[in-house]
């Protein structure tokens, strides 16, 4: 076993390293370069999604989405075509409460088919939006559900098979901000004053202003960074708490995030709900697909500057040596922050707790389940398979309590995410997770040689005919297969 695994490995590392060169040496040294984009337009004030609080139409909140072509100026004089939801590029933030029947309206006006999954919801399976849930151009796909998660930052984006990478690089992605009416903790709320949504992205442009996504199979990384859709643009932030809702949109690129000045700052929440208590941090790694929420104090920072940016050279081998592009070995610039004054009524105080976590025991679990994650020939494996649409991986059974064991034996880090339900980290390579993990997760960066456990509740919604996906969040790897389905029955 342990032989075949070395041979494979090697094997894999030279053919890797051969397909890498054929397909980054045509596009650093060829045309590609040539015709890329060296000026852009940045700087520009940080633009913040539309709010979209829906319609109540007999007792229900309706929301309307359309997928749409649009077009944004990136590069001077130039128009680039881009993809969004409701506009031309990203989609409006839409604002739910923890209870609330909700009902989708996602209309495909894109010329050619997709999906929209509601990425970290718990929810029938049918509702998901994933591969399954096809909408057909000129279709309207409806999805009906009720909110059962945490407070917390979610985002949705198209999922259909083999086309989600070029289908989010292209503009399709937003957040949901859930909200719990119960919560009487005072935390920044003041949508895009002092509680501001930050979707990170990175793009390739070309001279002519077009998007240009080389599909480089290992994950495509950009050379310019954008937050919800401008080019490292400036906040005007009130000198107080300022809570961040983070959200790692990239197909591929792991952040480093902290501050140009080394300050702390807090994290608050994960993928899916609350901290039990504030972690006081001066960095945070985010994997593509994660989120979290963060409080930055600026209070008595009148008319001073920071930014927001990835100390990346610091993640070292988290980068493999696959995907490490130049600006990984540098600080990237993400967000320029001025400090003006602050609002009339600001956040003061960071608050002590924050949220009961359920803790699910060790104890509770009926089942464990293993998973490889394999990189071969250049193909992305789970338990040595691609993904197959019509191929039941995994059946739990309803309201069940499962372990799950993801070991990486692959020379990249991985970030796994399964649909449907909020898990907890047990351990990662037998040792409890840092502070700032210990809440509800849909996403967990599964680094290389690691084993990471995690435990979850597959509640509610049984299934027999429609699967929910489990797959590795670099969406170059997603497509190519490295994702399998469970059924909850
Ligand atoms: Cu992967």
């Amino acid at each position: 076993m342990t032989n075949t695994y070395h041979i494979s490995r090697r094997k894999f590392l030279v053919l890797s390293a051969v397909s890498g060169l054929s397909l980054w040496g045509c596009k650093t040294l060829g045309l590609d370069k040539n015709s890329r984009a060296s000026n852009v337009i940045h700087s520009q004030p940080l633009p913040i999604p539309k709010l979209l609080t829906g319609k109540e139409i007999n007792g229900q909140r309706v929301y309307d989405l359309t997928m749409q072509q649009g077009s944004m100026v990136f590069v001077p004089g130039k128009k680039t075509m881009t993809w969004g939801y409701n506009g031309n590029i990203l989609g409006p933030t839409m604002l739910m409460n923890k209870g609330d029947d909700v009902v989708i309206n996602v209309t495909n006006k894109l010329g050619e088919p997709t999906t929209t999954h509601w990425h970290g919801l718990h929810l029938p399976a049918v509702m998901d939006g994933g591969p399954h849930q096809r909408i057909e151009n000129g279709d309207t796909w409806q999805a009906r559900f009720t909110i059962m998660n945490e407070a917390a930052t979610f985002w949705y984006h198209p999922h259909l098979m083999g086309k989600t990478a070029e289908h989010v690089y292209h503009g399709l992605a937003g957040l949901f901000i859930v909200k719990d009416p119960q919560s009487k903790l005072a935390l920044p709320d003041q949508y895009g004053i002092d509680d501001i949504p930050l979707i990170i992205q990175d793009k390739i442009f070309n001279a002519d202003g077009s998007i240009n996504y080389p599909g480089t199979r290992m994950g495509v990384k950009g050379d310019h960074f954008l937050v919800n859709g401008a080019i490292t643009p400036i906040f005007n932030a009130p000198a107080q708490f300022v809570r961040f809702r983070i959200l790692n949109g990239s197909n591929a690129r792991i952040y480093n995030f902290g501050f140009s000045d080394n300050r702390e700052f807090y994290q608050i929440g994960t993928d899916g709900g609350l901290l039990e208590k504030p972690v006081p941090l001066t960095r945070l790694i985010l994997s593509t697909g994660e989120r979290a929420e963060i409080l930055v104090d600026f209070k008595g920072q009148e008319n001073s500057h920071v930014r927001l940016v990835s100390y990346s050279k610091e993640l070292g081998k988290i980068n493999s040596m696959f995907t490490r592009d130049a600006l990984d070995k540098t600080t990237i610039d993400i967000l320029t922050i001025n400090v003006n004054s602050s609002t009339s009524n600001p956040i003061i105080a960071l608050p002590g707790t924050l949220a009961t976590i359920n803790r699910l025991n060790e104890s509770q679990a009926v089942k464990t389940r293993s998973f490889r994650l394999n990189m071969f020939l250049a193909s992305f494996l789970i338990n040595g398979k691609k993904m197959d649409m019509d191929r039941i991986d995994q059946t739990i059974n309803l309201n069940d309590i499962e372990i799950w064991k993801i070991k990486n034996n692959s020379s990249m880090a991985h970030p796994f995410h399964v649909h449907d339900i909020q898990f907890l980290i047990l351990t990662r390579n037998g040792s409890l997770p840092p502070e700032n993990e210990r809440g509800w997760k849909d996403v967990v960066l599964v680094k290389q040689n690691e084993t990471v456990r995690f435990i979850a509740h597959f509640g509610e919604f049984a299934d027999p005919d429609t699967p929910y996906m489990f797959h590795c969040h670099i969406l170059e790897h997603e497509d190519a297969g490295m994702m399998g389905q469970f059924v909850v029955v």
